[in-house]
């Protein structure tokens, strides 16, 4: 038998004073609510799906209620899921008005024999298993996103410089707030799972690593579990959540996220973040990003924090 365990992150970004307390509560929240699902049903998966529910219900994070809007204003929520005893795992990309995407990924990996769905069926699917519906806009963010609006139309951004290009101006983003589970049940099982609302003013039907199994999500039994957070296109390239798991077979999961995180730097700049969890039940953060909300929880207590390792 294995020792449960949780890991819960809130996103990489730059997190201010303000938000941090709210933001701790709410992923000590998820990381209880998710472990309290591991000790009664045992199961991985169900405790990952828990956790991201709770991150996903609450309007701080940018997943679910409280999601970012792309240029159009418009939410497009990413989500992916994934079980590391046979590697099935779901994904939905582009949908909105779902109060809980975790669950049309998970719908996905157990209804369908797809991976990634993205455009009328994920839609069709959450009607037909009677998915709650929500609107998920908050006046937090849109206000946010007005006053990144307004720098963009200015040209003020330093970001999405080829975006920018378009547009002949600038694109703004707040890499703040994705939300992600990894958890390890006392059978040795490890799943994973992670949801956005994306990255703020990102073009519209753009799908970040959130979406693509490897990069955003990855969990292996023999392995262990990543997820990132932060700029979701590093990320892909990268395939971050994979490498981290591969690294592994043979590093510490600190060691690991480390190491991709340093790696990232390197090759593609800075801007993400990654919560590891190994088979045996020891975890790892690291990021480049300013904070990393996070929280764990095991029989032994619980533990949460702004940052994990920040490599800069
Ligand atoms: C994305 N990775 O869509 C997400 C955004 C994010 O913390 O993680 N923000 O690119």
């Amino acid at each position: 038998m294995t020792k449960p365990i949780i890991i819960v992150h809130g996103g990489a970004g730059n997190w201010s004073r303000h938000k941090h307390a709210r933001a701790l509560n709410g992923v000590r929240q998820a990381a209880q609510n998710g472990f309290s699902i591991i000790q009664e049903s045992g199961c991985a998966i169900d405790a990952v799906e828990k956790a991201i529910v709770t991150l996903e219900d609450n309007p701080i994070f940018n997943a679910g209620t409280g999601s970012t809007m792309n240029l159009a204003g418009k939410i497009e929520n990413d989500a992916s899921i994934m079980d590391g005893t046979k590697l099935e795992s779901g994904a939905v990309a582009l949908v909105d008005g779902i109060k809980n995407p975790i669950k049309l990924a998970r719908l996905i990996m157990e209804k369908t024999d797809h991976v990634l769905l993205a455009g009328k069926t994920p839609r069709i699917l959450a009607n037909e298993f009677e998915l709650e519906k929500a609107n998920l806009k908050t006046s937090d963010r849109l206000s946010t996103w007005r006053r990144e609006k307004q720098a963009f139309e200015k040209g003020r951004s330093r970001d999405f410089e080829r975006n920018s290009a378009l547009r002949a101006s600038g694109v703004l983003r707040e890499i703040a707030d994705t939300v992600g589970a990894l958890a390890l049940d006392a059978h040795g099982r490890i799943a994973a799972g992670a949801s956005t609302g994306g990255m703020t003013l990102k073009l519209p039907g753009r799908i970040g690593d959130t979406a693509v199994i490897g990069a955003g999500v990855y969990a292996d039994n023999r392995l262990g579990a990543a997820t990132a957070t932060g700029i979701g296109e590093l990320a892909i390239r990268m395939v971050l959540s994979k490498s981290a798991c591969d690294l592994m077979q043979s590093n510490t999961p600190q060691a690991a996220s480390a190491r991709v995180i340093r790696t990232a730097n390197e090759r593609v700049g800075q801007g993400l973040g990654i919560i590891t969890l190994d088979r045996k039940g020891r975890y790892g953060a690291a990021h480049s990003t300013q904070n990393l909300c996070w929280a764990k929880l095991d029989s032994k207590g619980s533990l949460e924090g702004m940052i994990g390792q920040r490599i800069v």
